[in-house]
């Protein structure tokens, strides 16, 4: 029976068939102590019981046919278990190659991830170096843009300061153009009555130029009929002798005299002596060419020749080398008719024709 049993211990059963092995043996137990207890009992009952005998063969019969059936279910059951065992150390073989895969696979694995652990430390070395020095790149920075943020407070700060004198300023302004603008609104105002005060200026105004429009329209009629009566004047008076010539009458004596004789003949006409006051009056005087007494003396004081009115003499005429009669001369007359100037001075006794002139009133 030990053998027996070394037989089972040393069979390898595959994992879960512990119990079921178990449960056999306990049964062996039992079947061989039957037996033994069978086998032990005529002994110890006796020979005489020859039907007691009887039912013990039978039962021996019986035990050793159970016997022969137990071993042939041992040996079944061995022949179970050897080729459980053989089935199960294959797939422990096939569970051992796959684990030594497994392994050598871990192991590439672990290589590998030896591999990438030294690279990551490579990597996480330079990434800290890069973030050192992106560190110290952005210290920097940061440096830069706190001193550009501390000027930019200066410069606002000053800028503020600016905007709020110029808004101080512009306030002021402000002020100022509302106070222009109230008396600009003011003077407007004024303006506005003004020019109602000066629209009533000029309808008067506007009467008052249409008056003296009519009034000029009259005027000018008068005028009109002032020029026919001048003009019939002056014909009556050329008929008599004169002459009439920008602004005056002028008469030429038919008959010689000394200077004043020849004056008061003038003045009896309501003139006197001719002044000649321009050019054109000089070259109206010698276009008679005709030697004529003219309204000038130094009869008074030699050398100081005034006209006949009191005038001093201003613009003078006076001939080549004239006047030159000293006391001897002291009055004017129209000698050198052709010449450019005319002038001579002479002996006022001196006999000659003369020309008045009657200067109309402006
Ligand atoms: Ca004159
Ligand atoms: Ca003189
Ligand atoms: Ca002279």
């Amino acid at each position: 029976m030990d053998q027996l049993l070394n037989i089972y211990a040393n069979v390898e059963r595959p994992p879960g068939t512990a119990s079921t092995r178990k449960r056999e043996m306990q049964s062996s137990e039992n079947i061989y102590e039957n037996v033994l207890i069978h086998t032990l009992e005529p002994n110890r009952t006796g020979p005489a019981l020859s039907g007691v005998n009887d039912v013990r063969k039978s039962s021996c019969r019986a035990t050793a046919v159970c016997l022969g059936l137990l071993c042939l279910l041992l040996l079944t059951g061995l022949i179970i278990l050897v080729f459980i065992y053989t089935k199960s150390k294959s797939e422990w073989e096939m569970e051992t190659a796959l684990l030594n895969n497994s392994y050598n696979n871990l192991m590439k694995k672990r290589d590998q991830l030896e591999t990438s652990y030294n690279d990551l430390i490579s990597e996480k070395h330079r990434l800290e170096n890069s973030l050192t020095n992106q560190k110290e790149q952005l210290q920097t920075r940061y440096n830069q843009l706190a001193l550009e943020k501390h000027q930019l407070q200066e410069r606002l700060d000053t800028s503020y300061n600016n905007l709020t004198k110029e808004r101080d300023q512009l306030q002021t302004s402000y002020n100022n153009l509302i106070k222009a603008k109230d008396q600009f609104q003011t003077s407007c105002i004024n303006l506005t009555k003004e020019t109602d005060q000066l629209q009533e200026r000029f309808e008067t105004l506007t009467k008052d130029r249409n008056d003296l429009r009519r009034k000029l329209q009259d005027a000018e009629a008068s005028w009109k009929n002032m020029t026919k009566e001048k003009a019939d004047l002056e014909r009556m008076l050329n008929t008599f002798g004169w002459t009439y010539f920008k602004g005056s009458f002028y008469h030429i004596s038919s008959t010689k005299k000394n200077w004043q004789q020849s004056r008061d003949d003038c003045l009896q006409k309501g003139a006197d002596l001719i002044i000649i006051n321009s050019k054109e009056e000089e070259n109206f005087a010698k276009h008679f060419k005709k030697c004529l007494w003219i309204g000038l003396t130094d009869t008074e004081t030699e050398g100081k020749w005034k006209w006949v009115d009191g005038t001093p003499l201003t613009e003078s005429y006076w001939g080549y080398r004239e006047p030159n009669g000293g006391r001897s001369e002291n009055c004017g007359d129209i000698q050198f008719f052709s010449a450019e100037n005319s002038w001579n001075d002479e002996a006022c006794s001196y006999s000659c024709f003369w020309i008045c002139e009657k200067k109309l009133p402006p």
